[in-house]
Formats: C-alpha cells, sequence, structure tokens
C-alpha cells in the first residue's frame, strides 16, 4: 500500500505540497533545468507558470523541485519560478552535483535524474516533464550516457515525457533502459516517441490507454518493490508535432555545430536544445511548449488515478 514516509528532514517543502502528502490527495513533481536550461527566457517561465495551473485544474498540486540556497525544494513560489528562468547562472545539477551544491549553499536546476531522486524522498511518485535524456548520438563510443536513465533504474517515480528526441540514439537509449530494467510504457500508441513527432519507428514493450491502465502498472512496479522507475512515453499531440523530416534535418545541422564548437558532457543538451530554437526559427519550441502541456494533462490525469487507488 502506499503509506507515504515523512519527506526526508533536509528537504524544503512547500506548505501545500506538504499537506497533500500528508491527506494522500494528488501531488505531480516538474522539473528546474527544463526551466533554467531547456527553453529561453521569458517562455520558460510562462511554461513554468502554466504548467502548474494544468496541474492544478487536473486536480492536483504541482511542486516544482530545484535547490535554492542548497537546501532541495519540493514547490517553488511564483517568484522563485521567475529567477529559476531570468538568472543566467542557474547551475544544471544532476545527481552526482547534488552534494556539492547543498553544501556550497547555491542555486541548482534539477534535471530528470536529480528532481526523480528529491521527489522520492519527499514522497512523491508522478512526475511529468518534456523529455528525458538518455544515450548520446556517438555515445557508445563517447560514453556520454545521461544518468536520468540510471536514475530511472534505481528509484521509483514514474516520469510521464514526449519520449527522447533524436539529438540523442534512441534505439539505444531503449536497449539501456531495457538492460536497467525499467518499464518503458506508450501511452496510447505502440511506437516510442520522439520528442517533436510520434514516431521514431521503435515499438514500445508495453503500452496503456487511461490513466486508470498507467495508474495500475505504477502500482504493480512499486507494490512489488521491484525498485525501479517508469517511463510513461506520451506522444505530442497530432495537430502539434513537426514532419520528422524537417525537426531531423534541423537536429543534423545543431549536432554538427556542437561538434565543430567541441562541446561536451553537462552542456550538450542544453546547447543542442537553445540551437533547435534558433536553427527553426521558434517552431521547435512551440511544439516543445505543447507537448508540455501535453504531457501535464496526461500526467495529473495519472497522479490523480493513482492516489484513488488508496
Ligand atoms: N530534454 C528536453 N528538455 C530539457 C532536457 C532534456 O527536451 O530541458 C533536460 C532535462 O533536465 C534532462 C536533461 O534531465 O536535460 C538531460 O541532460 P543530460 O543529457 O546532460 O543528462
Ligand atoms: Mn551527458
Amino acid at each position: 500500500m502506499s503509506t507515504t514516509a515523512a519527506p526526508h528532514p533536509m528537504l524544503a517543502v512547500a506548505p501545500e505540497v506538504r499537506e497533500a502528502l500528508e491527506q494522500g490527495r494528488p501531488v505531480v513533481a516538474l522539473e528546474s533545468t527544463i526551466i533554467s536550461h531547456g527553453m529561453p527566457y521569458p517562455a520558460n517561465v510562462a511554461m513554468a507558470r502554466e504548467v502548474e495551473q494544468i496541474v492544478r485544474d487536473g486536480g492536483a498540486v504541482p511542486a516544482t523541485i530545484a535547490i535554492l540556497d542548497g537546501r532541495p525544494t519540493v514547490g517553488l513560489s511564483d517568484e522563485q519560478l521567475e529567477m529559476f528562468g531570468a538568472d543566467q547562472g542557474i547551475r544544471k545539477v544532476s545527481v552526482r552535483d547534488i552534494a556539492h551544491v547543498v553544501a556550497t549553499g547555491v542555486h541548482g536546476a534539477t534535471t530528470v535524474a536529480s528532481t526523480m531522486r528529491i521527489a522520492a524522498l519527499a514522497g512523491i511518485r508522478v512526475f511529468v516533464t518534456g523529455g528525458l535524456g538518455g544515450v548520446h548520438q556517438g555515445g557508445h563510443d563517447t560514453m556520454d550516457v545521461s544518468a536520468d536513465l540510471t536514475e530511472l533504474s534505481r528509484t521509483e517515480v514514474a516520469v510521464i515525457s514526449a519520449g527522447v528526441k533524436s539529438i540523442l540514439d534512441i534505439g539505444r537509449t531503449l536497449e539501456v533502459l531495457e538492460t536497467m530494467e525499467v518499464p518503458v510504457v506508450g501511452y496510447g500508441t505502440d511506437e516510442f516517441p520522439s520528442f517533436f513527432s510520434r514516431s521514431s519507428g521503435i515499438p514500445v514493450p508495453m503500452r496503456v490507454d487511461t490513466p486508470e491502465e498507467a495508474a495500475a502498472l505504477i502500482r504493480a512496479q512499486f507494490d512489488l518493490g521491484l525498485g525501479s522507475g517508469i517511463s510513461i512515453a506520451n506522444p505530442v499531440p497530432a495537430e502539434d508535432e513537426m514532419v520528422r523530416e524537417d525537426i531531423d534535418a534541423v537536429i543534423a545541422r545543431a549536432l554538427a555545430d556542437s561538434d565543430r564548437l567541441g562541446i561536451t558532457g553537462k552542456d550538450i543538451t542544453p546547447y543542442l536544445l537553445g540551437r533547435l530554437v534558433e536553427l527553426s526559427d521558434g517552431r521547435s519550441l512551440t511544439t516543445n511548449l505543447a507537448l508540455v502541456r501535453n504531457n501535464a494533462r496526461v500526467g495529473t490525469a495519472i497522479a490523480v488515478a493513482y492516489t484513488a487507488l488508496g
């Protein structure tokens, strides 16, 4: 059963979030790297506020997660959302960075991996985002594989995303998730979505079609203590998707630019996301915003159905 442990004492949990968790009401975790490093200002702040509103409209409490003055924080205020969107100097924090950011008392924007970990420490089981990290192109050689995959293999949080974009190696990302014992679930689809478009040419191993089916799967995974998280892949709505060939051409140019500039490590994903917006004249941002909204709607319905299971 889902008796939730009290949040870890080192976390700052917003009163509204704490109360909802204590009362067993639905809470949806949201990440902050998507705000600080995933989209340009001020669209990022507008997106963060809108997503929180979608979660509320769906009957759950939003909990945007970040590190503030060294304190892992669950539930940001409106001013804090603005600060994470506007301040260009905020560090991108994956799990390996958490201890240093806490010990030095600075701010940090959390990725999928670190948001999952902090959500779990708070007792939150459902997390909505845009896209997952994964195996980078050439990652089988460079070993650039996002810690998002490691975290999915070890932390019991269900992550609703629009899949993995082809700045990454989608096939190898799914192979790693299989090895790491992570259920990859298509939401209303048999094909793993590639973020900007509904298709990738790669099938998903399992599918659910309703929030209730998703909730039952989450419940089975966590109640059995299988130990890993869940990736629920929700395709971008058909009316918002980009033509595969168009976005692939833009991605190829962005990848060539990052190669030429010698960008590596944690800077690659933010660089590529920014470059895609430039090279597509903002089209990629429009699609990105649409898919995040859609994930917020679906993820909230899943969180509500999950809590209803008691
Ligand atoms: N993909 C997006 N938007 C994002 C990210 C990925 O479309 O903002 C961010 C997420 O925070 C994700 C992180 O966890 O990038 C992955 O970074 P890396 O590849 O360095 O692990
Ligand atoms: Mn990396």
